[in-house]
């Protein structure tokens, strides 16, 4: 019996593919060529399924052009790029890769937060470029994160990540808004009280955000939920681009209405705001908060898995919809 055809969306471990290989006619994208959305719908021909990233939208033009998909693994927890109810239509599975990079990305989430209070790479810059000749009282004063009160918009898995974080090593009050209230259990086991949005906003000296992207969450910090906060506080988005308005974001940070950001991810990525660049209060990184090698490696592995555990009995490990196998 001859095996499932995929297509590997974009370069991944050898060792992965080398996995996949023995489960299926596996055609990838090893030199990483980037491909147009014609060129994605023109690979896919007559394949089953598709290992892809956050970067290949796969939508009703897309499905209605490969009608021999049956499954798209995606190696990414956010899933933005997949019109779900599209796929759920065509009867094409869509599964992600929760969990296991849950504490990878909740330790970037903190590592942006103290980079971007205590200004390191922004001193760094300065040190490299053979400024520093004395001492000084205020050289490079940023604000404190032990003690102070931590934000958190949207209270999933990450957040958690960063709030356990926050409490227990930091000591920090921990307040977070969400679409819905975590149980008394949960509040407890990351010491987080529940707030509305506009009293996240106004009380948060350090605000992070790890909510999913939609319509729905589009522009959630804008220039009216910036002007609430407090001019000292900074801004932290390792979510998707789209969630902050990088514009606004960008105007406010020039005229010092809150005192720092560090961003992870840009609206319209990979290019960023040309405004952002020209400021020294933010701490720009390229969409890296997984990027551990373990942790690359067990989204990639967990992707996989899904394609072969798809394939060998329609028991996908993480399916995002699962009506969708209903119908084949
Ligand atoms: C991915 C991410 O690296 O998992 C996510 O949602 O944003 C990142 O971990 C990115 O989406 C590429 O797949």
């Amino acid at each position: 019996m001859s095996h499932p055809r995929i297509l590997v969306a974009r370069s991944v471990f050898p060792e992965v593919i080398a996995r996949l290989e023995q489960h299926f006619d596996v055609t990838s994208n090893q030199p990483d060529e980037t491909w147009s959305k014609a060129q994605l719908i023109e690979k896919l021909q007559g394949k089953d399924g598709a290992f892809t990233t956050g970067g290949e939208r796969i939508d009703a033009e897309v499905l209605a052009a490969c009608p021999t998909l049956k499954i798209c693994a995606n190696m990414a927890v956010g899933y933005n790029n997949f019109d779900i109810d599209a796929m759920t239509a065509a009867g094409v599975l869509a599964t992600n890769t929760p969990d296991v990079l849950t504490e990878t990305t909740a330790d970037f989430g903190f590592a942006l937060l103290m980079a971007t209070a205590r200004r390191i790479t922004e001193s760094e810059h300065f040190l490299r470029a053979g400024k520093w000749g004395k001492w000084s009282f205020d050289m490079f004063a940023g604000s404190d994160i032990h003690g102070s009160t931590l934000g958190i918009l949207g209270m999933g898995r990450i957040g958690q990540g960063i709030a356990r974080r926050g409490a227990h090593g930091f000591g920090m009050k921990v307040i977070y808004h969400n679409r819905s209230r975590l149980d008394a259990a949960q509040e407890a086991g990351c010491k987080a009280s529940y707030v509305s949005k506009e009293e996240l906003l106004r009380s948060a000296d350090h605000l992070v955000l790890v909510l999913p992207y939609s319509p729905a969450s589009h522009h959630s910090i804008g220039a009216a939920e910036l002007a609430l906060m407090k001019p000292t506080a900074t801004l932290i988005n390792i979510a998707r681009g789209g969630i902050v308005d990088d514009a606004a974001l960008a105007l406010a940070l020039r005229e010092k209405r809150i005192a720092a950001a560090g961003l992870d991810v840009f609206e319209g990525e990979p290019r960023v705001h040309p405004d952002l660049l020209t400021l020294s209060n933010v701490v720009l990184t390229p969409h890296i908060a997984s990027a551990s090698v373990p942790t690359r490696l067990a989204m990639a592995n967990l992707a996989a898995d899904n394609l072969i555990a798809y394939f060998r009995d329609k028991k996908p490990l993480t399916p995002l919809n699962p009506a969708a196998l209903a119908s084949r």
